[in-house]
């Protein structure tokens, strides 16, 4: 008998599809089901893995209600959407998909750094609103060259984007809240971190420790000349704060690619020419995304053949 497992969200690619039906008694759900749906209960009781994406996890409850689960596979590096604390006291793996993805969304923070300094989205803007024949006023942009960029959150993709932006021609420095790699880099607190950049990069992990790290204060250091990238979770910035900086100009520019409350984006950000909006695509290619999948079913694989799990978190 093949073993039965949930697969949650609608990210899954054929080749993904094909994989886990071949191996595994499969049911698609698209969100977190809730216990209390007749179709849900009749199958919760024999549910042996979940495998699901970095934004929907699991939650307490539906862990709760499957009682003879023994792996969550997550497909994404980040796993704050998953009760981590709950998962180990109960014996429940818990896998997911770092490394194949990190270079993917390192350049595009990158890209959203770029495209938040020289104003990419305005520019178009300017052309296809024909401003260019009609000499329409430009202010000129600011260059990454020479100046700092502070990088939150130094591991893998941190490290990634360090790298790239030290060949632009910028001075690196970092913070996160353990020490890390280059010591005599990293500034003493994040506020600190905050007054000697430029341009700040957000790259920790989501979750309970890291929630509203970047508050006012922070982004007030930053200042009026500073342009914040978060590629991390929305989670990490106080997000209101974020909003009425950047539309009375305490903050100059921001490239956003995810939000607290996706897919829902404060609507005071639309009108704002400073910030540029992506939706929660860093590692939204074709490569990363093909990689992300075999190796979040590799994990499951490994699993139910009592091999050792190619990336475990718990
Ligand atoms: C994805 C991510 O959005 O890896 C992460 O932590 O946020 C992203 O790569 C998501 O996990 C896709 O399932």
């Amino acid at each position: 008998m093949k073993p039965e497992i949930l697969v949650l969200g609608s990210v899954w690619s054929p080749e993904v599809r094909a994989q886990v039906e071949q191996a595994f008694q499969c049911h698609f759900v698209p969100g977190i089901p809730v216990a209390g749906q007749p179709a849900f209960d009749a199958i919760a009781g024999g549910i042996r893995a979940v495998l699901t994406t970095g934004t929907l996890g699991v939650t307490r409850e539906l862990v709760a209600s499957l009682p003879a689960l023994e792996i969550v596979s997550v497909h994404g590096v980040g796993v704050d959407a998953v009760p981590l604390a709950l998962l180990a006291d109960k014996g429940i793996h818990v896998t997911n998909t770092p490394d194949v993805l990190t270079d993917d969304v390192a350049d595009f923070a990158v890209t959203l750094l770029l495209s938040a300094v020289r104003r990419l989205p305005l520019l178009d803007r300017y052309v296809r609103a024909g401003a260019w024949p009609a000499k329409a006023p430009l202010t000129q942009a600011r260059s990454l060259k020479g100046k700092v960029a502070g990088i939150v959150g130094f591991g893998r993709i941190g490290q990634a984007v360090a790298q790239r932006l030290q060949d632009f021609g910028m001075e690196i420095r970092y913070y996160q809240r353990s020490p890390g790699p280059a010591p005599e880099r990293r500034s003493a607190s994040l506020l600190a971190l905050a007054g000697e950049s430029d341009m700040l990069v957000l790259c920790m992990p989501g979750g309970p420790e890291t929630r509203h790290m970047v508050g006012l204060d922070v982004i007030e250091a930053l200042g009026p000349e500073g342009t914040l990238v978060n590629i991390a979770r929305g989670s990490v910035v106080d997000e209101a704060a974020l909003v009425a900086a950047l539309r009375d100009g305490r903050l100059g520019a921001a490239g956003l690619d995810v939000f607290e409350d996706e897919p829902n984006v404060p609507a005071a950000l639309f009108a704002l020419d400073n910030v540029v909006l992506t939706p929660h695509v860093g590692s939204f290619t074709v490569e990363a995304r093909r990689a992300m999948g075999r190796l979040a079913v590799a994990n499951l694989l490994a699993h139910f053949d009592g091999e050792p799990l190619p990336t475990p978190v718990i």
